[in-house]
């Protein structure tokens, strides 16, 4: 729970740190992306209060720094040149001297010998004569972090930066800059001997709008008469309201002696005034910082887990559901393999039914016209018995529409009652015995092929039979009138036929389109292809069977 902002950020730190870390625990099992939790823990170690230390060159910033985290000598001091590099100090487990490779951003420390940061951090850098290329060359200078297991620093949850001194050159003044805009809070330090010097003054106006909270000691006291002390402050005061803020609060100045605290701490003497001096003010540091570390930090941390835990959240919910889906088809897939090898090769059996059906319609036809030829010379025997005056012009007739042509009204009829009779009596049983063993088979099978199409490719049945039974009802039974000899509908539709006429051809077609749509399956487009085959006869066949009467009966007449 990140709720209360009431609470000291270094609090909160402690026990956030441990909830990320079995956060982190629990997503490595699942494999997800850690990034979210490493910059985040990274940013919740990373953020601290910033309290810069600055001041002209050789005021005493590095010896403040030791003094107030109780370490003497951590920050090299009295050297010459001087800090030419900001360093950080911060709490740590063990003391630790980090170099950035980033400009001290988060993430870009790497770890160096004490000796390197010794030497690096007091190092002469080159002066930078121009302004112009002040910046640039801030960029460049070394940014140190010091990790120390001060339990000051870990309490407060703030850290120290000690900084170049101002008013020397054009790229440390750029650090200092830097650093103080940076900083939560600042501590600018002067000197009892040399109290507020134009430059100081003319520094502090240009940056007093960028350093959020200014915090004003008079150090090297220890070189002034005690009497002194007082009229130091007031003086510093009364220029800092006449000359930068108006309304500066008294006690944000403080008279101070780094020095001989520092010395004091390296001698382990606890009741040294001077040290006592610098433990007030540290309390009076940490009061107000604590204060600050605690709305400011903590509300812009809250958000920052609030949008990782969201993210995070997201980010398993979907992990979780992509897995349970991956699971379920996981355990689906070898009954679905299973399922779908059956069912492709029941529909491939379905298929051989079908053409089955195709080859036995075709007997069936061949074995119909071979009983019609057979019976043909009876049929028109009797027909020239009953109708004697058939033809009318008794010539040759050489093609079926001039036959249709020749013959009487009344012989057309008489025509047709011989052949629908012979039809009737001889011709359908022909086809009805044929389609009728395979037929049932057939419809089924086509049905289960339908079914099959259907589930691969999602185009209901239903849905395209309605558009392609009429257009297949109009394929199939527009051409019932063949020629001038209207032989009737039922007549050779009558029975299983006509049954298939019904009821296969709108399917046949509908496989067939099914089988371009989805072109998925060859066999299938095959299927679709021969089951158009029998709609081919079907439609076809009748009127070819019709036709091939026709000829038959005008051959035989005009012999
Ligand atoms: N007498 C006295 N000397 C001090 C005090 N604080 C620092 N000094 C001395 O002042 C000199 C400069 O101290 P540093 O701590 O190096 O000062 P700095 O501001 O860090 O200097 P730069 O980093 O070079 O700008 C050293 O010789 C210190 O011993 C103090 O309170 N009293
Ligand atoms: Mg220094």
């Amino acid at each position: 729970s990140v709720q209360a902002a009431s609470r000291p950020f270094p609090e909160l730190r402690k026990e956030l740190l441990p909830l990320i870390d079995h956060l982190e625990a629990e997503m490595k099992s699942t494999g997800l992306t850690l990034e979210l939790l490493v910059s985040l823990r990274q940013r919740l170690k990373d953020e601290h209060f910033r309290l810069a230390v600055l001041g002209e060159f050789k005021r005493g910033k590095s010896t403040f720094v030791n003094a107030l985290i109780g370490i003497p000598g951590l920050m090299p001091s009295a050297t010459l040149p001087c800090t030419s590099a900001p360093t950080e100090v911060l709490y740590g487990e063990k003391q630790r001297f980090l170099l950035s490779s980033g400009n001290g951003l988060p993430g870009t420390f790497q770890e160096r010998r004490e000796e390197e940061f010794r030497k690096g951090v007091a190092q002469a850098s080159k002066q930078t004569r121009k302004k112009e290329e002040a910046k640039e060359a801030a960029s460049r200078v070394p940014y140190w972090r010091v990790e120390v297991p001060s339990p000051l620093l870990e309490d407060a949850g703030v850290s120290i930066i000690d900084t170049p001194g101002i008013g020397e050159d054009h790229s440390r003044d750029e650090i200092a800059k830097s650093e103080a805009r940076r900083a939560d809070a600042a501590v600018l330090l002067f000197d009892a001997t040399q109290l507020a010097s134009l430059e100081e003054l003319k520094w502090l106006k240009e940056m007093k709008s960028k350093i959020k909270d200014l915090f004003l000691v008079i150090n090297k006291a220890d070189c002034v008469e005690e009497w002194e002390h007082l009229s130091l402050i007031e003086h510093l005061l009364e220029r800092i309201r006449s000359e930068v803020t108006g309304d500066f609060p008294a006690e944000r100045i403080s008279l101070q002696s780094a020095g001989k605290a520092e010395e004091a701490l390296e001698r382990g003497d606890r009741h040294d005034p001077w040290l006592q001096r610098l433990h007030e003010l540290r309390a009076t540091l940490q009061e107000e910082l604590l204060a600050r570390a605690n709305t400011i930090k903590v509300t812009h941390l809250r958000k920052e887990i609030r949008g990782t835990t969201a993210q995070i959240r997201k980010e398993l919910q979907k992990k979780e559901k992509d897995e349970k889906d991956m699971f379920q088809n996981l355990t689906r897939l070898p009954k679905k393999a299973k399922e779908a090898g059956k069912a492709y090769e029941q529909a491939k059996r379905d298929c051989r039914i079908a053409v089955n059906t195709v080859t036995n319609a075709k007997r069936a036809q061949q074995r119909f016209w071979e009983a019609f030829e057979a019976a043909l010379p009876e049929i028109l025997d009797r027909f020239k018995k009953r109708a004697k005056d058939w033809n009318a012009d008794k010539g040759v007739i050489p093609n079926p529409k001039l036959f249709v042509e020749a013959i009487t009204p009344q012989a057309q009829e008489s025509l047709i009652r011989e052949i629908e009779q012979w039809v009737e009596a001889e011709g359908t049983p022909i086809l009805a015995e044929e389609m009728e063993r395979n037929l049932e088979a057939a419809k089924k099978a086509i049905e289960r092929v339908a079914r099959y199409i259907e589930r691969q490719t999602g185009i209901e049945e239903e849905h395209l039979t309605a558009k392609v039974r009429e257009a297949a009802l109009r394929g199939a039974l527009g051409g019932s009138a063949v020629g001038d000899i209207d032989i009737p509908e039922d007549l050779l539709t009558k029975g299983i036929p006509a049954m298939g006429l019904g009821y296969i051809v709108p399917h046949i077609v509908l496989y067939y389109i099914l089988g371009v749509i989805s072109g998925f399956l060859n066999p299938f487009l095959l299927a679709g292809a021969l089951i158009a085959g029998i709609g081919l006869f079907f439609t076809g066949g009748t009127a070819m069977i019709k036709n091939k009467i026709k000829e038959k009966v005008a051959e035989e007449i005009a012999k």
